[in-house]
């Protein structure tokens, strides 16, 4: 297609605010394309907290699109089914032969961070973004204004960039579920091929507290423990061993490692829906544009998704304002389909009946890339 160039005649020009992994995405797949892009992480270090992580199949797509995707399988786990089970009980199996992985966050995260340094991507630590000037600059607390032909804001839920920018609307909601995510050694009982499916073990009564067991690797497995965040004790870091281990009695081993598990965190349910996702030539990409309920496993993927997208529509066009409406045209009634359902989902916790993943839930994990050429979605 076309290369379009800057108005100055040049290469364009992107400042990227949050290495994160919708961060680190849209940086990759920029530079791929023959942009020049610098990357802003506030913190000293460019490196993921989290615990594990599932990428769908529309994830995988776009992973395929920026050279990644060949390193998940390497690396991560190809879950054989998605089981669910209610009070100890089997309820469904689903998900058989469904091209979906699990893998760690840091993996994930240190993978996208060596990709992008070999696309060229200059990442800069210690860098905190306050803010966009949609006429084309990224702004820093340490007050340089940073000119540049796209900015993007790709600083999470609490996007800063997102905040700055008053043309933008958000509508935002919070749930009475959080979950608590931590990764643990893979204990003997659950070693094997056998083992590597997720497992939905809930309990509804006498409040909704579940595991969400999900294999990651040989050494590593992440448990999502969900709970109302009014359960105190279960919406604790570090993990209350009394209270989980007295109402999942049969995963007890994987309860006492999770009490003992460094670096895990909870957080709460939340969505924000912003409306435009750009103003100008400022424009937001992951939980910054529409942060979402985890229920369906789907943020980091949709995030994934719309970054890869960007650069390939930024490509197709000259003019960028053009571009981005196009891009969000493209994208929107997906991601807002997502957000919905996840939020449905996790309000009416649905998954614990089983058999959740419908044809029409599963439209988020099969959406088809404008990037993907017929080879990779092959
Ligand atoms: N799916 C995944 C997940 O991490 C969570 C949920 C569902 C992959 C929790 O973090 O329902 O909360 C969920």
């Amino acid at each position: 297609g076309i290369r379009p160039t800057s108005p100055t005649g040049g290469t364009r020009h992107a400042e990227v605010a949050g290495a994160g992994f919708a961060g680190l995405t849209v940086s990759i797949a920029l530079a791929r394309r023959g942009w020049t892009v610098r990357l802003h992480e506030q913190n000293d270090q460019v490196r993921d907290f989290g615990a594990g992580i599932l990428l769908w199949r529309n994830a995988m797509l776009a992973l395929e699109v920026i050279g990644v995707a060949g390193a998940i399988r390497a690396n991560g786990v190809q879950p054989g089914t998605y089981d669910t089970s209610l009070n100890g009980d089997p309820v469904s199996s689903e998900l058989a032969g469904y091209p979906y992985w699990a893998i760690t966050r840091p993996k994930l995260h240190a993978l996208l961070v060596s990709a992008a340094r070999e696309a060229g991507v200059e990442i800069v630590t210690g860098s905190r973004a306050v803010g966009a000037d949609p006429s084309g600059a990224l702004l820093l607390a340490d007050g340089a204004r940073l000119a540049a032909d796209l900015v993007v804001g790709a600083d999470g839920a609490g996007s800063v960039v997102r905040n700055s920018l008053g043309e933008l609307t958000q509508e935002r909601k919070r749930y009475q579920d959080g979950v608590c995510r931590v990764l643990i050694p893979r204990p003997e009982e659950f070693q094997g091929p056998e083992w590597d499916r997720v497992i939905d073990f809930w309990t509804l009564e006498p409040d909704p507290m579940r595991i969400l067991f999900i294999p990651t690797g040989p050494d590593t497995i992440y448990l999502g423990m969900m709970a109302t965040t009014t359960n105190e004790r279960a919406s604790r870091i570090p993990i209350d061993v009394e209270v989980w281990s007295k109402r999942f009695p049969h995963l007890a081993t994987a309860v006492e490692l999770a009490g003992r598990a460094e670096g895990g965190r909870h957080d709460s349910y939340q969505t924000n829906r912003v409306t435009p996702w750009s103003t100008g030539r400022a424009v937001l990409v992951g939980d910054a544009a529409h942060a979402m309920c985890p229920a369906l496993g789907q943020g980091a993927s949709v995030g994934l998704v719309n970054a890869v997208e960007l650069a390939h529509t930024l490509d197709q066009y000259d003019e960028i304002g053009e571009a981005l409406a196009v891009w969000e045209q493209r994208e929107r009634s997906m991601t807002d389909a997502a957000q919905a359902r996840s939020a449905y989902m996790a309000e009416t916790r649905t998954l614990a009946k089983g058999n959740g993943f419908t044809p029409e839930v599963m439209e988020t994990a099969n959406f088809v890339l404008s990037s993907a050429t017929p080879e990779i979605e092959a």
